[in-house]
């Protein structure tokens, strides 16, 4: 099985509010029809769930924030998730629209219900989760990053693939140049980082993607802007991109 992150920087435009691109992600769905593997779909906030996020102070920390803001950050992820299920059946696919409320509780996975995401996952339907806010308990509620979802459903699944596709070639080691760094063996990046993300953007993503990749997966940073290199990786296990070794294949 595949797990597959849309990061919200690519499949929306994040200098623009609740701007959706269409084109990139319709030429995602369409790729990603070419991978025969069962395949699971986990989509960000973008320009959607950050730019309401940033407004209403809202964050991963559970606590007691505004709730008309959660209603609206919920209701703008809904939209977003309508976007990319409609592009997927659009590209002749069977995407099965799952809100994490539906395998989570309070802030843990229910190992019931994301066992059941594989099981639909294997029948050739596409399950599609995001990043969304969340109820917590006793009045409080919180972000759920779609990164943290990643490791959740890695965790249980054991995907022998997860890729994060983002609006850039991967890591790099030196950000003037651009110098991207093809493979990292259990060494963690120094990131600097981008201010607007309410779940910590890129360092989020490689937190995560550590955390997969000890628990001996590989995970994979590829640009989104060229998902043909998503079909070449699950395919031809050639990696035009960064490449998390997982610990078992150091
Ligand atoms: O973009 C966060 O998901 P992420 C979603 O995967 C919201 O961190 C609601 C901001």
């Amino acid at each position: 099985m595949i797990l597959i992150k849309l990061g919200g920087s690519i499949i929306t435009n994040k200098e623009k509010p609740l701007s959706p691109r269409k084109k990139t992600i319709e030429n995602l769905t369409k790729s990603l029809r070419k991978i025969t593997e069962p395949i699971i779909i986990v989509h960000g906030g973008g320009s959607y769930g950050h730019y309401w996020s940033v407004k209403y102070d809202m964050h991963t920390k559970e606590k007691k924030y505004d709730l008309r803001g959660v209603a609206i950050i919920k209701n703008s992820m809904i939209e977003l998730n309508k976007i990319i299920l409609d592009s997927l059946l659009k590209n002749k696919q069977s995407p099965y629209c799952l809100p994490p409320t539906d395998f989570m509780t309070g802030n843990k996975p229910i190992a019931k219900k994301v066992k059941e995401i594989e099981k639909i996952a294997k029948s050739g339907m596409i399950p599609v989760t995001f990043g969304d806010a969340l109820w917590y308990g006793q009045n409080k509620t919180y972000i759920l990053s779609g990164d943290k979802i990643m490791t959740h459903l890695a965790k249980s699944l054991k995907p022998r693939l997860t890729i994060f596709a983002l609006n850039e070639d991967g890591l790099y080691s030196d950000l003037k140049s651009k110098k991207l760094i093809y493979e990292l063996k259990g060494e963690r990046p120094l990131i600097s980082e981008n201010k607007m993300d309410v779940t910590g953007g890129m360092t989020r993503k490689v937190e995560e993607a550590s955390k997969i990749a000890k628990m001996g997966m590989n995970v994979f940073f590829v640009n989104g802007n060229k998902p043909e290199r998503i079909v070449k990786a699950v395919k031809n296990r050639e990696f035009e991109g960064t490449l998390f070794k997982g610990k078992r294949n150091v």
